[in-house]
Order: structure tokens, then sequence, then C-alpha cells
């Protein structure tokens, strides 16, 4: 053969090989064994020096042609290989859009983070600062400062875990408020504090007691500060809790952090005072305890009575949450029961 029919022979092999091939990498296997560096018609192209003058220019053309006419071929068919694939793709992976989904579970907060939350954002509103901190604590800070002596009879109200004689579980969150205190430069101005968090008392556990719950307790400190200030942001922040039609009820009561001491009560707002089974019948609900900070309580945090006055409050989160909800179970917080904690989403 010359290499002119060389050329024709290469031509018509390639190009039928080319309508069979199927794949992309069989194609492109055949576009190196044709054209490559090593290819056939490199390899033909290398007799054209034993050509002749006239020869060469007429076998060069052959040869660009047939690369020209392979090359164009070649992305043809590349192209429809590749609809192929994609063809394919579409047929095997297509989705029914139609189908209904999968329903993804959510999470949300418990309903006592959800109660706390909300009372949070009521007194930040107010320019209280939010403190939080130990709940291993000292017999120091949550009895001494708190006006209890260790004789004082009124430890017997509270029952407490001991860790060791000095070391226990807070049984309210007062101690924050006492160490604030300590670190406070009232010379900067007064201080307006909430501690909310855990707490524990010993008891047997039941339907209305734990020996963990939750408190948040409020702490006002500054010259000047009298009953009314403590009244007027009771009101205040009660209403925005339960309602602006709600009343509250001012009874004389005893702590011994505070003097004089007070216990508040709302008027039902499941009844609006007529009596329903919420306030026992009574028209009112019970819902926290305040008063005047002791002047002892102040001066132990270093500040002078004569000039400092305060008042604090302290309030049961599940109580709360419990008598708006109706929970008449306290376990129900905390037992982690999913069907008990979705109704609150
Ligand atoms: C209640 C009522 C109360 C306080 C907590 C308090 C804190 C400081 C100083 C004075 Cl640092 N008082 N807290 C005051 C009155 C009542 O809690 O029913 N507790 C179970």
């Amino acid at each position: 053969m010359n290499l002119q029919e060389k050329i024709e022979d290469l031509r018509k092999r390639t190009l039928s090989d080319l309508l069979s091939v199927a794949d992309e990498k069989t194609l492109n296997n055949l576009r190196t064994v044709m054209l490559g560096k090593k290819g056939e018609l490199t390899e033909i192209l290398k007799g054209m020096k034993d050509l002749t003058n006239e020869e060469r220019p007429v076998i060069g053309a052959l040869a660009n042609a047939f690369r020209d006419e392979f090359g164009a071929k070649f992305e043809a068919k590349k192209l429809e290989i590749e609809q192929a694939v994609m063809n394919a793709a579409l047929e095997s992976e297509s989705l029914d859009v139609t189908l209904p989904g999968k329903a993804q579970k959510k999470g949300s907060r418990h309903i006592l983070t959800q109660t706390q939350e909300e009372i949070e954002e009521i007194f930040l509103g107010m320019g209280y600062e939010i403190v939080d901190g130990y709940e291993v604590e000292t017999d120091h800070y949550n009895f001494e400062r708190m006006n209890l002596p260790k004789d004082h009879p009124a430890r017997d109200m509270q029952d407490t875990f001991y860790i060791t004689n000095e070391v226990l579980l807070r049984t309210h969150t007062s101690p924050m408020q006492a160490r604030t205190m300590d670190a406070h430069d009232f010379s900067k101005g007064g201080l307006r504090m909430i501690a909310p968090g855990r707490v524990y008392r010993r008891d047997t556990d039941d339907a209305t007691h734990s020996h963990q719950f939750h408190q948040i307790e409020g702490l006002v400190v500054d010259k000047n500060i009298t009953m009314a200030d403590l009244k007027g942001t009771l009101d205040l922040v009660m209403k925005k809790m339960f309602g602006q039609e709600r009343e509250l009820r001012w009874r004389p009561s005893y702590f011994p952090f505070t003097e004089p001491s007070v216990e508040v009560d709302i008027s039902c707002f499941k009844c609006g005072g007529k009596g329903c089974n919420v306030c026992k019948h009574t028209g009112w609900i019970e819902i926290l305890g305040a008063g005047m900070v002791h002047p002892n309580v102040l001066e132990m945090s270093g500040l002078d009575s004569s000039v400092y006055s305060g008042f604090a409050f302290g309030l049961g989160q599940e109580r709360i949450a419990m008598l708006r909800y109706g929970i008449n179970d306290i376990r129900g917080f905390y037992q982690g029961d999913v069907r008990f904690l979705e109704q609150f989403d």
C-alpha cells in the first residue's frame, strides 16, 4: 500500500470503529491509538520523508482532512455518549417529588427554661443583670450571709444536703446575690439583679415536692430604695406575666433575710377572682415571697444600712409553670418523658 492507501485504510477503520463506540473510555482510547503521538497516523506520516516534492502536499492535505473529519466526528460521538449517560442517570435516579416527606421531629426548649427565659426577658428590659453561679456552696454564703447564724431556729425551715460541715448544696439562689453584692462597686450606682437557678432541699419527692427545683430571686440595692419600689416592680412584672387585669395582695410574713417580709398573692388568672379549682375557690393565688433586705444582710456585704436599702423577692419556677399550665405533678418536669414535654412546644 502506498501512503494514500494507508491513510484511506486508516480512515475507513477509524470511522467504522467510531460508529460502534459506546462509552467515553473506549472513545478516548480510539483517539490515542489513531492520532496520538505513538498512534497509527503518526506512524504513517513518518513515511512522508521518502515522498517526492509533488507527492508531499497531496498526502499532507489528505492527512489533515482526515484529522479534521475525525475530530468533528469524535466530538459528535462524545456529545452523544455524554447525553446517553445523562439520560440513563436521569432515568435511574429520578425522584418522585409528589411523595410525602418524612416528618422531622424538632426539639424545643424545656417548659422550665421557657418560663425562666420569659422572666429574664422582663427583668433585662428593666436594666437588671442576670447572674448564675455555684450550686455547691458554703454554709457561710448560703446561711450566715442570709442572716441565719448556726443556732438560728429558722435554719430548721430548710432541710439541707450537706457535703461537709461547711459545704452544701444551695437551698436558695441567695448566695449568688451575696457574692454579687460583695463584688459590686456601689460608688458607680446601685445593683439590680436576678439570680435564676437550681436549688436543693432534703425532701421526699411527691406530686408537690421535689428535692431539687428552680428559683428566681431578685435583688435591688441602692440609696433610697423603699417598699414602694418593691410594690411597683412586682406589680409591673406580675401583670406582664399574668395579664394587665391582675391585682396583687400583700400579706405580712417572715423571712430571716428580709424585714419587713411579705407574701404576695395574685388575683386568679383563670377565674378572675370568682373562685375556681386553680385558686382553690379563694380568688387568690400565692405567687411569691419578698421583703426589704435585712440591715444585717447589707452590713455583711460592707454596706452602711443607714445609707443603703434594698428589696428582694423569690419565686419558684415550677410553681409558676404548674399554675399556668395546670400541671399537677412536679415530677413531670424532671422525668424527661417526651409526651409530657412536647405539650409545651
Ligand atoms: C420564698 C421567698 C425570698 C429573698 C427570697 C433575698 C436575697 C437577698 C437578701 C434578701 Cl441577697 N432576700 N431573697 C427575699 C425574700 C423572699 O424568697 O418564698 N422563698 C422560698
